[in-house]
């Protein structure tokens, strides 16, 4: 059974949450998260790494001890240090952490104040109003407990798609390999490319000689058969993830394909469109009366109710079918458009790479120019660069473009946004910097209205030019700020700002309604990896989905721009 990435940070993060709660030392409990987020982060499998015969301590907060850590679970499955966290602390531990709003430290002090270690026991102190009087508790959050504790049973887990992807990418693979498999593809909220999937629902076309069911069912990552019939099966991989295989006919395939990526107020919109024609459209055809007038392909479809295909990105019901039927579809920016990528890290801060890996890692990803942009001294735990610091990378920019063929580095710093809208680093040094990316990395509690006028003030210093990750949230783990979107989009607007939308898999911020709002209010968005390592260029790709469903085009999004313009529009001279 293949050991994921995941699943090792997995074991890592359980192992800090259950040592925080043990009161150990803080800086091991940090050890064991940052190496959890490297993995996370990582974009390649840590036991490939391991077969080349990679040395991990390379990598970013692994040392000697949890390098060998890693080794032990590919090795046995196990980790003999939780193993053992397992039986000095009470068993339901794990439940109450996966509580949301629930950390170590509350669970701590659950357990240490209260003798709290079962669901049942918190359910029935929250009731009884116990909870409200710990230090850092309150009603408020007693009662958020309670409700999460009576609605976590019609809650499903969600998979973020990245990593619904490491899964999904293997398994079509296998079916394509099947003998009689014509075509496999993912629908469902997978191929709309949203944030995060319930579960994927792949379609094959297959005659019904073809054992594909049965190999389903047979894949080594499957855990659990929910159901199997001749032309659908369900199953539950190991990880958690549910998949839904239907095996369609060559015909119906288009039909089935617009049926099941949905979404299905979509569906319901066009079906609706199509009985006003006259036609019926289901999972099997579109007809009128008994008669099939269109099926095998999506496109058929659309246009058997008289519209262009819509890219499934759009397909949420939120005007896609009105601008499909005046022609107004946008045309959506698509991965090959981005000729830079405006934000990332070396290991001058928290990066795991130096410039010239960095540089030829996206150019190799076809990119044209690279902004560095670093943390600022303030946020100390990435290694915020001082002035000085800053002014030695710019050298080696200096120096480095010289030689380098294909691409240009731009010179820039990802600043830290003070609480109170001061940027962490001087204007003057600012001003010799080809962009400035200004992010808020404290503070993400404040009111709405200091929140939104922390940024505008950001965003009146003089060489500011992209507003980082602008909501903060980071997905299932931290909730956006709050902010007023409106008034910062108009902001940036009036001072010729950008916005940017980050294409981290935890992140992908701008939140697909913001980008629309930025197109319609005229405000370029960059799409940016936020690269911390030469493999995560491939991030891209996630951001260019989340674009595609805030309906953004090239036209929208400005690292497509070369950059003889991109220069211009950074100056305000465009
Ligand atoms: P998810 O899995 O929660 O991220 O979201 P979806 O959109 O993938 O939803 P899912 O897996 O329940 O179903 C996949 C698609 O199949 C969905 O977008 C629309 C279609 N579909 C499934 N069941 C029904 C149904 O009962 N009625 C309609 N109209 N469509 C359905
Ligand atoms: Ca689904
Ligand atoms: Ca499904």
């Amino acid at each position: 059974m293949p050991i994921h990435n995941a699943d090792i940070a997995d074991i890592f993060d359980e192992i800090a949450d259950l040592l925080e709660i043990e009161h150990a030392n803080p800086f091991r409990v940090r050890a064991y998260r940052n190496a959890a987020r490297t993995l996370r982060g990582l974009g390649r499998e840590v036991s490939v790494l391991l077969a080349q015969g990679e040395d991990l301590t390379r990598l970013p907060g692994i040392g000697q001890d949890l390098a060998s850590k890693i080794e032990e679970i590919l090795a046995t499955g196990h980790c003999a240090l939780l193993d053992k966290l397992h039986k000095r602390l009470p068993p339901d531990l794990g439940e109450l952490l996966a509580l949301p709003g629930l950390g170590p430290k509350r669970v701590g002090l659950l357990y240490h104040e209260l003798d709290i270690h079962t669901l049942e026991q918190l359910h029935r102190a929250a009731k009884d109003g116990r909870l409200r009087d710990l230090p850092g508790f309150g009603v408020k959050t007693e009662q958020n407990i309670l409700h999460a504790l009576e609605g976590r049973m019609g809650v499903p887990q969600r998979f973020k798609l990245a990593l619904a992807g490491q899964y999904a990418g293997p398994l079509v693979d296998f079916l394509r390999g099947v003998a009689g498999v014509e075509a496999v593809e993912i629908a469902g909220s997978y191929r709309r490319a949203k944030e995060t999937v319930g579960d994927l629902d792949i379609l094959v076309i297959a005659d019904r000689a073809s054992p594909v069911m049965a190999r389903f069912v047979a894949y080594d990552e499957v855990k659990e058969v929910v159901s199997r019939g001749d032309t659908r099966a369900t199953v539950i991989l190991r990880c958690g993830l549910q998949v839904d295989l239907r095996r369609v006919a060559q015909q119906s395939y288009g039909a089935a394909l617009h049926y099941f990526t949905g979404s299905r107020a979509h569906s319901i919109a066009m079906r609706a469109l199509a009985r006003r024609q006259g036609l019926k459209i289901n999972e099997y055809g579109v007809f009128r009366g008994r008669k099939r007038v269109a099926g095998e392909t999506e496109a058929s479809v659309f246009h058997s109710v008289g519209l262009p295909w819509i890219p499934p990105e759009l397909r949420e019901n939120q005007g896609e079918i009105e601008a499909a039927r005046q022609g107004a579809l946008p045309k959506l920016v698509v991965l090959e458009d981005l000729r830079g990528d405006l934000h990332a890290h070396t290991r001058a801060s928290d990066g795991h790479d130096s410039l010239q890996e960095m540089a030829a890692a996206a150019r190799a990803h076809g990119l044209e120019y690279l902004a560095i942009t670093e943390h600022s001294r303030r946020l100390s735990v990435a290694r915020g660069l001082t002035p000085e610091r800053l002014l030695k990378q710019m050298d080696e920019i200096d120096r480095l473009n010289e030689r380098l063929e294909g691409i240009t580095l731009l010179k820039g710093i990802e600043v830290d946004i003070l609480e109170d809208g001061r940027l962490d680093l001087p204007d003057a040094l600012l001003g010799r910097l080809d962009l400035v990316v200004g992010a808020v990395h404290s503070g993400f509690n404040l009111s709405r209205r200091k929140q939104t006028e922390r940024i505008l003030r950001a965003m009146d210093h003089p060489y500011f030019s992209i507003l980082a990750h602008p909501t903060g949230r980071l997905i299932q783990r931290r909730e956006p700020y709050d902010v007023d979107m409106l008034r910062i989009v108009r902001h940036a607007r009036q001072r010729g700002c950008f916005l940017e939308l980050n294409a981290h898999p935890e992140r992908l911020d701008l939140l697909a309604a913001y980008c629309r709002m930025a197109r319609d209010e005229g405000v370029l968005v960059s799409i940016n990896s936020d690269a911390h390592n030469t493999l995560q260029f491939a991030n891209l790709k996630y951001g260019v989905g989340q674009a595609r469903r805030g309906w953004l085009e090239k036209k929208d999004v400005l690292n497509t721009r070369s950059l003889r313009r991109l220069r211009a529009l950074l100056q305000g001279t465009l």
